[in-house]
């Protein structure tokens, strides 16, 4: 283990030049590093658990993309289904066999799916989710929760306006008073916020957005009763519920979080898995939903790229791999040991972790006690996570580089790759005690 600060020399003169004619240096705000300084380091090669940088510097990866990468950086299976698509073509802009089968992939995997269009991402599948949701039901706002995110969508992009009724405020300049005012916030694992909500906007509610597993303000699993809270206030005003599984489906069990529930969602979105590590997005649910889907249906959507056959074919190969014995019981075995470890250490040089977890998906939250909503995620202490994150930085760790992320592993963070992640921790956390 590396125990002097990675030299980032490369790093360093890429992202200089890259942020005279890219906003930032970077193509998704987060990996600019503005959350916890520095230079991040530019990739060029991932296997297993691990990435290398433009500096020959090696990390374990705790990033796995955001998600996608549940069978860890190139996959052996994975690159050959590649291969053999791209040899016949890479794009055809026409339908294809490998679309049907990912369609029933799906539908035969995720609970409440009957029926499910490929995107692009999942900003494209939360956006036309919500836009098949005000289609179906004629109403025109969206519900959603502090600290959810649901891709970059103008309705999504709005916050917590001022005052007790929650009306949305634009989140981002660009987003019009217009769209925002259909925009609603309530407070997750708060069912009184959400009925305060329905008191006032019911009727006038097309859908609640909520994802089931909070993954974006780190790792906040669901408090018994809230998601059961949300399908009966949906039942009595006539709103759709739509569980953005973007980042949970595939992740947390093999038909995602409503493997775990009975509650069922009417409609659900989906992404990265299911890409493979390719661009790749899914909405679905509802047959008599999903039918008013243009061609079938009058609401417009499209996508040039949509159903990519090498997009399908990653996916597909995944979720086949997924589906194997002893995957998931194997991600959770990954997730325990890690977060066990991490709280050892932790006390052990005085600081109280508590870990967000569900499956191969979990947030350290520096806290005595686990946050449930984001005003209690944004009063754990942010800045000792910030200097955690950099000493593991400088120890060969990735972490994703915000409190607010979770960490992903995958089927190759084996002890053995979990051992230096908490080798390194322990370091950390002796030099920021
Ligand atoms: P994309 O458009 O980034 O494919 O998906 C948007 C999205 C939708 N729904 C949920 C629950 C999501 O987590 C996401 C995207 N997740 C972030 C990670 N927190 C993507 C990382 C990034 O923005 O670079």
């Amino acid at each position: 283990m590396n125990q002097q600060p990675f030299v980032r020399t490369r790093s360093e003169e890429i992202f200089a030049a890259a942020k005279e004619i890219i906003p930032g240096g970077v193509n998704s705000p987060v990996r600019a590093y503005g959350s916890v300084g520095g230079v991040p380091p530019h990739l060029v090669r991932g296997q297993g658990a691990l990435v290398w940088d433009e500096d020959g510097n090696e990390y374990v990866d705790l990033v796995g993309s955001y998600g996608p990468l549940i069978l860890g950086h190139g996959n052996a299976e994975v690159r050959a289904a590649l291969h053999e698509a791209v040899d016949g073509g890479t794009t055809f802009g026409a339908p294809t066999r490998g679309e049907l089968e990912m369609a029933r992939d799906i539908c035969e995997r995720v609970h409440s799916v009957e029926m499910v269009r490929l995107v692009n991402s999942g900003t494209e599948a939360t956006m036309s989710a919500a836009r098949l949701a005000r289609a179906a039901t004629g109403r025109e706002k969206i519900l959603k929760f502090e600290g959810c995110y649901h891709g970059h969508g103008d309705s999504f992009l709005v916050a917590a306006g001022s005052g007790a009724l929650t009306l949305g405020a634009p989140d981002s300049p660009g987003v019009t008073r217009a769209t925002a005012s259909n925009s609603l916030v309530a407070v997750y694992n708060d069912l009184d916020s959400v009925k305060a909500v329905f008191d006032q906007h019911g009727p006038q509610i097309a859908a609640v957005f909520v994802e089931p597993v909070a993954g974006n303000m780190g790792t906040i699993p669901p408090d018994a009763g809230f998601l059961e809270g949300l399908r009966a206030h949906c039942d009595v005003s006539g709103a759709l519920l739509v569980f953005d599984e973007v980042m949970t489906g595939f992740r947390v069990a093999r038909g995602g979080f409503q493997d775990f529930t009975e509650v069922r969602c009417d409609l659900i979105t989906l992404g990265k898995i299911i890409g493979g590590g390719l661009p790749v997005g899914a909405y679905g649910g509802r047959r008599d939903l999903m039918e008013q889907v243009a061609p079938a249906g009058p609401m417009y959507q499209a996508g040039t790229l949509s159903g990519n056959p090498l997009a399908v074919a990653a996916g597909r190969k995944t979720l086949e791999i997924l589906g194997r014995d002893g995957i998931y019981e194997a991600l959770e075995a990954a997730g325990s040991e890690l977060s066990r470890g991490l709280m050892e250490i932790a006390a052990r040089h005085g600081r109280i972790l508590s870990v967000g977890r569900i499956g191969s998906m979990m947030c350290p939250y520096f806290s005595p006690v686990m946050p449930r909503n984001l005003s209690e995620v944004t009063a754990t202490d942010r800045e000792g996570w910030v200097r955690f994150f950099n000493e593991m930085l400088s120890r060969g760790v990735l972490m994703p580089p915000s409190p607010y992320e979770a960490f992903f592993l995958s089927v190759e963070h084996d002890s053995g790759v979990l051992g230096r992640v908490l080798e390194a921790a322990e370091a950390s956390f002796a030099a920021i005690a």
